[in-house]
């Protein structure tokens, strides 16, 4: 298949997943709440664009297992299999070679700093599910770090458009501190539900709990509800 083929036929399949996937999305809490909760002037996505809870920052916290693997390029590989059509394994190489994003977006960690604006490049997850197509089954999916971290997300939250593998941040490599080279960002969730040095997604057919949500996080992690943990 020829590259223009292969834009074309992401194309097309992220059209049909953003169709699939479009009431369930405009029905998340921080696209549809009528009493969202924070303060400040409305985000993109008409939430105040600080939620409860939440103090900015200007310095960028680190916030892990302790351990930073160091996984250069040439050994980095991201498994995106499970409930899909196609699995695929990428190199560097290829990811690279996929539609690229940029976006400018907010970051909320549960322990209640945002640092807001922050711009990235990176590949949309939906770009990324357009590749593998999810089968009609698939409802969630759970993500895997290469330090054992692993979160769990709805389909319909990781298929927003802001939601990205990122492996650049303010036009430079993302540093291997915050997961270089590359990691998630969910920009309407709080920041966990975002794994760094990502390595494998899987998508499945029904949901299971990630690191800190078998430690008592919130499974949904909605940051204008101040929903950080479960009851
Ligand atoms: N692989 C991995 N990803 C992870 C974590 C982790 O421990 N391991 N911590 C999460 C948490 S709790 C937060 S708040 C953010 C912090 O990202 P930062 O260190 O870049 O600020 O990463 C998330 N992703
Ligand atoms: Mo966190």
């Amino acid at each position: 298949m020829g590259d223009k083929e292969k834009l074309d036929r992401i194309i097309e399949a992220r059209m049909k997943l953003k169709a699939r996937f479009e009431q369930q999305m405009a029905g998340t809490p921080s696209m549809a709440d009528d009493a969202p909760q924070g303060s400040g002037e409305p985000n993109r996505h008409s939430m105040p664009t600080l939620p409860i809870g939440q103090t900015v920052t200007y310095k960028w916290p680190v916030l892990d297992l302790g351990y930073h693997p160091d996984i250069s390029q040439d050994r980095w590989r991201l498994v995106i299999d499970g409930a899909v059509e196609n699995p695929v394994r990428l190199t560097w190489k290829e990811f690279m070679a996929l539609p690229q994003t940029k976006d400018t977006s907010d970051f909320h960690c549960v322990t209640t700093w945002s640092k807001l604006n922050m711009p990235w490049k990176g590949v949309s997850l939906l770009d990324l599910a357009a590749l593998v197509h999810p089968k009609e089954e698939a409802t969630h999916m759970m993500c895997y770090g290469y330090d054992t971290y692993t979160t769990n997300l709805s389909l319909e939250e990781a298929l927003k458009p802001d939601v990205l593998l990122v492996h650049t941040f303010e036009g430079q490599p993302l540093p291997k501190e915050h997961g270089g080279p590359c990691r998630m960002i969910t920009p309407q969730l709080y920041a966990w539900k975002g794994a760094k040095w990502i390595k494998r997604i899987e998508f499945i057919t029904q949901n299971k709990l990630g690191f800190w949500e078998e430690r008592g996080y919130s499974n949904t992690a909605y940051p204008w509800r101040n929903d950080r943990y479960s009851d």
